[in-house]
């Protein structure tokens, strides 16, 4: 038995290493154990993430994010974060440098089944689109025809822009930098007679420059972008966990639960299925390896989807989006919590 053993263990062993099955640390245990959780962010788009004046992450990203630290670890300040640019932002996940990338990334096959990575809940309905200057008097992407156009290197929107020129004739010439940064900052310097991202991030670029009317957002919407957050793949419990705080915030939403009534909610609601997200009655922790109240302490920390989306989009803050899309299925949005039970 002794001899077979000691055979079998380094068979096992180059069976696992050949086949490519990685052994997952389980990573709810990596961030109990350190004490904080790192998240993967972008290196500063308003509204999504960003540091603020006193140097804290916030955004709708951030937010997510922060959900979840707040149910895995009962505060949602226990984060680092790390700013990733966009050709980094899959890699930093299946590599283990982050334990979530929460920063405005497409979910599409290739990256889901192929790179290393899963992702957990769509939290933002994005799609393409276009930027130029008012003074050209381009007010439709139809009417770029040979022109050049800034974009951001590992993204979708450098696919979807070869796509789109293709298939309309129009000749457009990529101009790729590997940075945002360096993409905007080309395009505002007059290196392109336009530029090209999600239509979230172009409401949210053209805050940043010193006369935004001066630029015009293009009506035309070039692709589906379903932004959601990434995990490693193959840690299911850590999906999972991901995956629940944000039906729980969506589903908060649609039960009118907010970071205000959370805990009186707990306390007295007498409907069925908010005693059951909130862990008044029944057991929705144990599945996830949590207690029963990480839903509550999600929804106390950041508030409700609703709420997360108002902060960072809505009439008051800077970028102004509409709902769109992202609105509660009952509202003719895509939005449909998962039911928690
Ligand atoms: N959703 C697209 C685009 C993502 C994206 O975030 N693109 C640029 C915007 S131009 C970017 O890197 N922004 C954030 C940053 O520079 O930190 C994808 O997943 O590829």
């Amino acid at each position: 038995m002794k001899v077979k053993g000691m055979v079998f263990v380094p068979v096992l062993v180059l069976v696992l290493a050949f086949s490519g099955i990685q052994a997952v640390a389980g990573t709810l245990e990596d961030v109990k154990g350190k004490g904080f959780l790192t998240l993967g962010v972008s290196e500063g788009v308003p509204g999504f993430s960003i540091p603020d004046s006193s140097g804290r992450w916030v955004g709708f990203d951030v937010d997510m994010g922060r959900a979840v630290t707040a149910a895995v670890l009962g505060d949602g300040e226990k984060m680092k974060f790390v700013p990733l640019a966009s050709k980094q932002k899959i890699v930093a996940v299946s590599s283990g440098q982050v334990d979530i990338t929460s920063r405005t990334t497409t979910w599409t096959m290739k990256r889901d089944a192929k790179q290393g990575v899963d992702f957990t809940t769509i939290v933002f309905y994005d799609g393409q689109g276009f930027m130029a200057p008012k003074k050209s008097g381009v007010t439709s992407a139809k009417q770029l025809d040979g022109a050049t156009v800034c974009v951001t290197a590992g993204t979708t929107t450098e696919l979807n822009l070869a796509d789109y020129s293709r298939a309309n004739g129009l000749n457009m010439e990529a101009v790729v930098f590997d940075g945002k940064k360096e993409a905007f900052g080309a395009y505002t310097s007059g290196r392109c007679d336009a530029f090209t991202t999600d239509f979230s991030q172009l409401a949210s670029l053209r805050t940043t420059v010193a006369d935004p009317e001066s630029h015009t957002i293009l009506p035309e919407i070039i692709s589906k972008e379903p932004l959601a957050p990434l995990v490693r793949h193959g840690d299911n419990q850590w999906k999972d966990i991901v995956t629940w705080v944000i039906a729980g915030l969506i589903g908060a939403e649609e039960y009118g639960i907010t970071a205000a009534n959370v805990i009186s909610m707990k306390e007295k609601s007498k409907n069925p299925v908010i005693q059951r997200m909130l862990g008044a009655t029944g057991d929705v922790g144990s599945f996830i390896g949590l207690d029963n109240d990480w839903l509550v302490r999600a929804i106390k920390t950041v508030g409700n989807y609703g709420e997360i989306y108002e902060r960072h989009f809505g009439s008051k803050s800077k970028l102004k989006i509409p709902r769109g899309l992202n609105k509660q299925w009952k509202d003719g949005g895509l939005l449909y919590a998962l039911p928690i039970r």
